[in-house]
């Protein structure tokens, strides 16, 4: 079924990491230098190296703008992860240094440039298109609460990131990353990678350091498996730790919103930014009284003390195929753990998993959430270009505009959600809801972290996201590892793009408890920090212009 691939690798590697070096010395440019001070290569910069240079005054939020603007331009022609550049990015970079030099800071993200994927609207001068011509000039009522709140805390909002179109919930048969209005996105581990999705935009940009962080959403693995290939921390939250409101759904059950970033630490500060209660989406009544503060979670004894659980029925080679390379690091992982202090459950059988990932229910859910939910989305709209109101007017619309690719890209998950014949509110939704909460949530994760009195369940992220989609409850994971030298090239199903090839990035996920984030993140914090995997994964493109570039051309530019 899968074609073999014929792409061979260009070993194009502009800058070459040694697994022993340290980060400061990862690039050539690192090391560059105006009177003796280094600046921090954007590739690997984190939070606090920017807010550092920030506030000693090395370089300025127009500087960082500038900076990622012109590697967005580098890459963008290549890999598509890109859809709109805020065009007022750099006047809002502007105010926001005049307000650090007048002594207003708006905290850790203040004058922070981050992307975020085109599903989650802005009341600016850019669309929120989620891929799609449907959207191209629709406006809405003000910003989505994850774009009003990455405002207040300081942030600029560079741009949007492309993505699969409609977050993946159309065609059957398409490739993951392709937009009709974006293109088609790929990774930057391998020529013509793919880089999964649906946040896919997200997962590359963050990945090459085209801004500092970027925000995915989830239904079902567009946070996780983005994150797996392109070598990042994804969070995927408890759905109602982060407002949808204005957010273009899938399926109000299961969505959520959540941070793609370089390391654990710089995923934790986005994530205190964005998780809130918001009256808009009252599934955030739900959160716990107190929201933690997920940066001091970030400890390095973290797992001391902790029981970790491996539900090893999930992580089956001979199900799963492409797990079979995975496995001796994930396994060599177990160590690693216990060497911190933490007690491995090993050989755990989760009875749920089986149904929960080959029965309907989940499939049912989607359709009949989307039905009630992309109606409820139109309808807020206050410029709606192409009167669309619900699944079959969209349906309507896509195969009639010929740069939505239809019949190429079908719309067969459209046509089987409105065969369906109704919405969430049907009883019949209710059964099937309740179905995959028993088999995914006693019989799932929620059962095992109680019998064994468990911490966390960790597994490959590539089997990670179906049970905690399906109960809502959250994901972390950071990268693991990479496909050997002699991986065999695999195409994809659509054909167009390389989806197994060596050199490309795999991570590790640590399941819990709905709203136990905290946890979940001092334990991938504690483990990324004693492994810094990602520094051993080089891509074979990435941007060269540096802060240093930008900052060298502003001082020469004043003289
Ligand atoms: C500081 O600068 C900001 C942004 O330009 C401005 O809105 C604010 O009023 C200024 N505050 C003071 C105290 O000058
Ligand atoms: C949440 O909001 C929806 C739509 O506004 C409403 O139908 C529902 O009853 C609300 N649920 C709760 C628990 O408030
Ligand atoms: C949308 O509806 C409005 C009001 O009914 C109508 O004036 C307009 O022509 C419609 N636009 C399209 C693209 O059908
Ligand atoms: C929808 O229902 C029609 C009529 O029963 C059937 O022919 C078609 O195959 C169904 N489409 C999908 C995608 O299930
Ligand atoms: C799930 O949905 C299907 C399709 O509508 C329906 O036939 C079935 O009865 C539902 N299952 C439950 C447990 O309600
Ligand atoms: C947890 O224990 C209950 C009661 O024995 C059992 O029904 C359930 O299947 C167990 N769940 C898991 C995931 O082990
Ligand atoms: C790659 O090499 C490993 C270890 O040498 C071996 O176990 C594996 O079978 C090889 N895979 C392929 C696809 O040749
Ligand atoms: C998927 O689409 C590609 C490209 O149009 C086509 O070559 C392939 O046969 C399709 N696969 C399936 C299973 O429909
Ligand atoms: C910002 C940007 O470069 N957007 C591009 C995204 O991809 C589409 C289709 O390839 C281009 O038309 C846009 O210019
Ligand atoms: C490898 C690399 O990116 N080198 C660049 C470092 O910065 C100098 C000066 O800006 C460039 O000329 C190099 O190309």
């Amino acid at each position: 079924m899968f074609g073999q691939g014929v792409y061979k690798a260009l070993a194009l590697a502009v800058c070459l990491i040694g697994n022993g070096l340290a980060r400061a010395e990862l690039c050539t440019n690192s090391s560059t230098a105006i009177n003796g001070k280094p600046f921090p290569p954007l590739i690997e910069a984190n939070l606090e190296d920017l807010v550092k240079g920030l506030e000693s005054g090395l370089f300025t939020s127009v500087d960082l703008v500038n900076a990622y603007i012109a590697r967005i331009e580098e890459v963008n022609p290549t890999l598509k992860m890109v859809i709109a550049v805020n065009p007022d990015a750099l006047a809002i970079a502007a105010d926001l240094d005049l307000a650090r030099a007048n002594g207003t800071d708006y905290g850790p993200l203040h004058g922070i440039p981050i992307l975020i994927k085109d599903n989650i609207a802005t009341a600016d001068k850019m669309d929120n298109t989620a891929g799609s011509y449907a959207l191209v000039g629709a406006k809405v009522p003000e910003d989505s609460t994850m774009a009003a709140k990455l405002r207040k805390a300081g942030a600029v909002i560079l741009g949007k990131t492309n993505l699969s179109q409609w977050a993946n919930y159309r065609s059957s048969n398409s490739s993951n990353g392709w937009s009709a209005v974006g293109g088609q996105t790929e990774a930057a581990y391998y020529p013509k990678q793919d880089p999964s999705g649906s946040s896919s935009g997200s997962g590359v940009a963050s990945s090459l350091g085209l801004a500092l962080a970027s925000l995915g959403t989830e239904t079902d693995g567009s946070i996780l498996s983005p994150s797996n290939l392109n070598n990042l921390v994804g969070i995927k939250p408890t759905v109602g730790l982060t407002s949808r409101y204005l957010v273009v759904p899938i399926s109000e059950h299961q969505d959520t919103v959540g941070p793609m970033a370089r390391s654990v630490k710089d995923a934790a500060y986005v994530l205190s930014a964005i998780a809130g209660l918001d009256a808009k989406d009252n599934y955030t009544s739900a959160i716990p009284c107190k929201i933690p503060d997920y940066v001091k979670s970030c400890d390095y004894f973290a797992l001391a003390g902790k029981r970790i659980g491996v539900p090893r029925n999930m992580i089956n080679p001979s199900r799963s195929p492409s797990l079979a390379p995975i496995l001796p690091a994930f396994n060599a992982a177990l160590e690693v753990l216990r060497a911190a202090g933490a007690t491995i459950v090993d050989d755990l059988t989760l009875p749920g998993y089986g149904p929960a990932t080959q029965e309907d229910f989940e499939d049912i859910v989607l359709k009949a959430d989307f039905i009630t939910n992309l109606a409820g989305y139109m309808s807020k709209l206050t410029v709606n270009p192409h009167n669309i109101t619900s699944v079959a007017t969209l349906q309507a619309f896509t195969q009639s505009y010929p740069l939505e690719a239809w019949p190429q890209r079908d719309t067969l998950i459209w046509e089987s959600a409105l065969n369906l014949t109704y919405g969430n509110e049907s009883p019949f939704f209710w059964g099937n809801y309740t179905s995959q909460l028993y088999y995914s949530g006693p019989l799932g994760i929620i059962g095992a972290l109680k019998n064994y009195s468990l911490d966390a369940l960790i597994v490959p992220t590539a089997v990670a996201s179906t049970l905690p989609a399906q109960i809502g409850s959250p994901v972390v994971t950071v990268p693991l590892g990479k496909l050997p030298a002699n991986t065999t090239v695999v195409k994809n199903r659509f054909g167009n793009l390389v989806a197994r090839a060596p050199n490309v990035p795999f991570g590790i996920s640590f399941m819990g408890a709905h709203f136990s984030e905290a946890k979940l993140i001092g334990l991938a914090y504690a483990y990324e920090q004693r492994t810094l995997v990602r520094n051993t994964i080089v891509p074979y493109i990435q941007p060269k212009t540096e802060l240093v570039d930008v900052v060298a051309k502003r001082q020469k530019d004043l003289r």
